[in-house]
């Protein structure tokens, strides 16, 4: 399998906008699991994601293998902690938490778990996390002891992600959290995809696929979604559907 960086890169060169399914180890049995996954094999969904802030089971690792036996579709750690990381993931996006202020969301966790990340043979992909306001206190905030961002406030989280891919972070993934009640803006999508090179990923709180396309439109590469297709599977087709659509450019 090509690496996954690779992919995403030759995704956004020819402009085609990608669709990742979140999926929280907590919320699924193995029926859940494998139905959501056929579905995503159905939609020709992009990637699998794989986490959460919280993961209070300890069958992550049988998960992924579930789903990796049933579907080729890559799966990519989002952790909460590093005791979220499976060596039977195709990679790790490996989260530093730029928007925040707390020194072990940017570094510490890192440092700790460093030796164990290396040896895993995961794919690493370094990715600066910025966490906007989503209208409601979310998981992440709290665990992490961080302010999300205003989400008002484009042009911080512009210099934000500047600064991250200054810094060498190879993706920017911006999440207004987990079941947000406003998504990302449009606006602030746009601000931020005008002024990074490396490939943008949104999510948080997107519940329609009006919602997804719009935000591929503003210059997202990859759309996440967890919450909305855990509660509407149908959705998976919708969303995919609308993502796909956005034209590719013409070399
Ligand atoms: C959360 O970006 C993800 O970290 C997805 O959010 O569950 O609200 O789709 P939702």
């Amino acid at each position: 399998m090509m690496p996954v960086y690779q992919s995403l890169l030759d995704k956004k060169k020819s402009g085609y906008k990608s669709f990742a399914v979140l999926i929280d180890p907590d919320k699924v049995t193995k029926d859940s699991l494998l139905e959501t996954v056929q579905l995503a094999v159905d939609a020709k969904v992009d990637y699998i994601f794989a986490g959460g802030s919280l993961v209070i089971s300890d069958h992550l690792d049988e998960c992924i293998s579930q789903i990796r036996e049933a579907c080729s579709i890559p799966v990519l750690l989002f952790p909460g902690s590093p005791s979220q990381i499976s060596k039977k993931a195709d990679a790790l996006l490996y989260l530093s938490l730029i928007s925040g202020r707390n020194a072990d969301y940017l570094i510490g966790q890192h440092v700790i778990s460093a030796p164990f990340v290396k040896n895993s043979g995961l794919e690493i992909i370094p990715t600066g996390y910025m966490v906007i306001d989503g209208g409601a206190a979310t998981t992440v905030s709290y665990i992490s002891n961080a302010s999300a961002m205003p989400a008002d406030k484009p042009e911080i989280a512009m210099c934000t992600a500047m600064a991250g891919e200054m810094l060498g972070m190879k993706l920017i993934y911006m999440d207004a959290g987990s079941g947000a009640k406003k998504a990302i803006t449009e606006t602030m999508i746009n601000t931020v995809a005008s002024h990074i090179e490396v490939p943008l990923i949104v999510g948080g709180g997107i519940r329609d696929a009006e919602k997804a396309y719009l935000n591929c439109k503003a210059g997202a590469d990859v759309i996440v979604v967890g919450n909305a297709i855990e509660k509407d599977p149908s959705l998976i087709m919708e969303m995919a559907n609308a993502i796909h659509s956005v034209p590719v450019k013409i070399s």
